[in-house]
């Protein structure tokens, strides 16, 4: 989904969902199968790319090009039905190390994130970062027509939309949205080619952050490192070399009545395997983190905050345990390998310093865990924790409210996270690296009284069920038609 490793807005790499076989075979006979995602962006784009009988390109690698159908890499999906078409860019080796290890998650990923400290700027990167761009603006160019609406989804193209609008008719609108922050001026002047990223950026004719401060902190950065730009902050527009690019803040939901439905089914309901599997006592009070392994997801700061809960209350120890589901990302990046072996052994010690022979405070996993096993969980736990130090949006803890269908858990949630400026106020608020408060609103969602827990989620679920995840295709669908129509009128608003 989206940022996640994987996928890309690929085809079959999706871990979550169930295999189907489908009609399509190879030319030597052997079944292709499509995995279907049942959440997140990569099935919420499916429908649309169907419905418009598009093109949906994206990075494959070679193994998958059994299915290849013409010399230009591109696949009829689904196999047999032809609903749209996949052109697969294919990366060497090399662009990948480069483009995606390197300028995306070695320089982007960290300065959107404020880690300036974790930026590696090396030879290369961002040579390769502007020809893979090039490579899917070119892909991009041979398919659109003055019709077309072109979406881009991420960081890893920031040059490309300049390229697609100097390559494609201007009645082509072309649209992006960026998945993660956006810095304030004074972290973005570390960034390399900054003033590069920033024109191509604005050849979109729509640029989409999740809420209203990164917005913000994107016409800042324009005005400071972009001077020619005409920045009018009242209509969030940008005019830069004859392009005028609408800037929104679009928070993103999750598919929640699917969450909702997978958790009221009972295969979801019944996690009593992985309870068995960790010797986890059904009747403990559950809490529960759920992430990437990656440092902006402030893991260790939620184990000192778990660690912190058990110093100053005895009285559950043995009675409250902690599961946290980290699934390893980005690992080819050594920062990455680091964050991992550091949670691991803070895992140990916490569980050596408070374990008994019958109780481990950490359940700790880096298993990928399937939809009906997360649902499961989700719907189990009593306290969710989402304790990102920064996370441009953060759908775990929409996910968490989706399932919660019993309406008696509890949501503890950053203010890093965008997710706090819709979901905040009715959350217990954590700043992650304040250890003792944290650990207090710990304490205090484990002994919330019912009628509060429930009173909270509820509310919550409503926000959550609002703007879910079709409301976030139809609102950035409506600004992309609108942005469309504005352009053929010549830009009035
Ligand atoms: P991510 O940084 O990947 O996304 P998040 O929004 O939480 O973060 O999405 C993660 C997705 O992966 C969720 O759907 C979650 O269920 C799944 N996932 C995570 N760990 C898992 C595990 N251990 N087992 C199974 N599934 C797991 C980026 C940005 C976010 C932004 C999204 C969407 O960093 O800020 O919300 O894109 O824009």
């Amino acid at each position: 989904e989206s940022t996640d490793d994987s996928s890309a807005g690929s085809d079959a790499d999706s871990s979550d969902g169930g295999a189907e076989d489908s009609d399509g075979r190879t030319d030597d006979g052997r079944a292709i199968t499509v995995d279907e995602p049942t959440g997140g962006l990569t099935a919420g784009l499916d429908p649309i790319v169907q419905e418009s009988d598009g093109t949906w390109i994206a990075w494959g690698d070679g193994e998958a090009d059994f299915a290849v159908t013409d010399d230009r890499n591109r696949v009829a999906v689904p196999p047999g039905e032809d609903a749209y078409t996949l052109r697969r860019i294919d990366l060497s080796e090399e662009a990948v190390e480069s483009y995606y290890y390197g300028f995306s998650n070695r320089v982007l990923w960290p300065l959107c994130h404020g880690f300036t400290d974790l930026v590696e700027n090396r030879s290369n990167d961002f040579e390769w970062y502007r020809t893979v761009n090039e490579r899917f603006a070119d892909a991009v160019a041979e398919n659109a027509t003055a019709d077309s609406t072109v979406w881009l989804q991420d960081y890893h193209f920031a040059l490309a939309p300049r390229m697609i609008r100097d390559s494609v008719p201007q009645s082509t609108t072309v649209a992006q949205f960026w998945h993660i922050p956006w810095p304030t001026p004074g972290t973005f002047q570390h960034c390399p080619a900054g003033r590069a990223l920033l024109e191509g950026l604005l050849g979109n004719d729509l640029l989409g952050f999740h809420v209203d401060r990164y917005v913000d902190r994107f016409l800042d950065c324009v005005r400071q490192y972009l001077p020619a730009a005409q920045v009018d902050r009242e209509r969030r527009t940008v005019t830069y070399e004859g392009t005028t690019t609408r800037i929104v803040a679009t928070p993103m939901g999750v598919n929640a009545g699917t969450y909702d439905e997978d958790a009221r089914d009972r295969s979801s309901a019944d996690v009593s395997s992985l309870f068995d599997r960790y010797e986890i006592d059904p009747e403990n009070v559950i809490g529960l983190g759920v992430d990437r392994l990656d440092y902006s997801k402030g893991i260790p700061e939620r184990l000192a905050a778990v660690e912190r809960f058990l110093e100053c209350n005895p009285d559950w120890h043995g009675e409250f345990t902690f599961i946290q589901s980290a699934t390893p990302s980005r690992t080819e990046i050594e920062t990455y390998q680091r964050h991992g072996d550091l949670v691991r052994s803070e895992v140990e010690r916490i569980n050596s310093r408070f374990g008994t022979d019958d109780w481990q405070p950490i359940v700790y996993t880096e298993d990928y865990l399937s939809n009906a096993t997360l649902c499961g969980l989700y719907r189990r736990a009593d306290v969710m924790v989402v304790s990102p130090l920064v996370d441009g949006m953060n759908l775990v803890a929409q996910e968490y409210v989706a399932a919660s269908v019993d309406g008696d858990g509890s949501l503890l949630l950053s203010e890093g996270t965008g997710a706090h400026e819709t979901l905040g106020s009715h959350a217990l608020t954590i700043d992650p690296i304040d250890t003792d408060d944290f650990a207090a609103q710990l304490e205090a969602a484990v002994s919330m009284p019912a009628h509060e827990r429930q009173s909270r989620m509820n509310t919550l679920r409503n926000r959550v069920f609002d703007r879910d995840l079709e409301w976030w295709m139809k609102t950035q669908f409506d600004w992309i038609r609108r942005v469309h129509t504005d352009g053929r009128r010549g830009g009035s608003d």
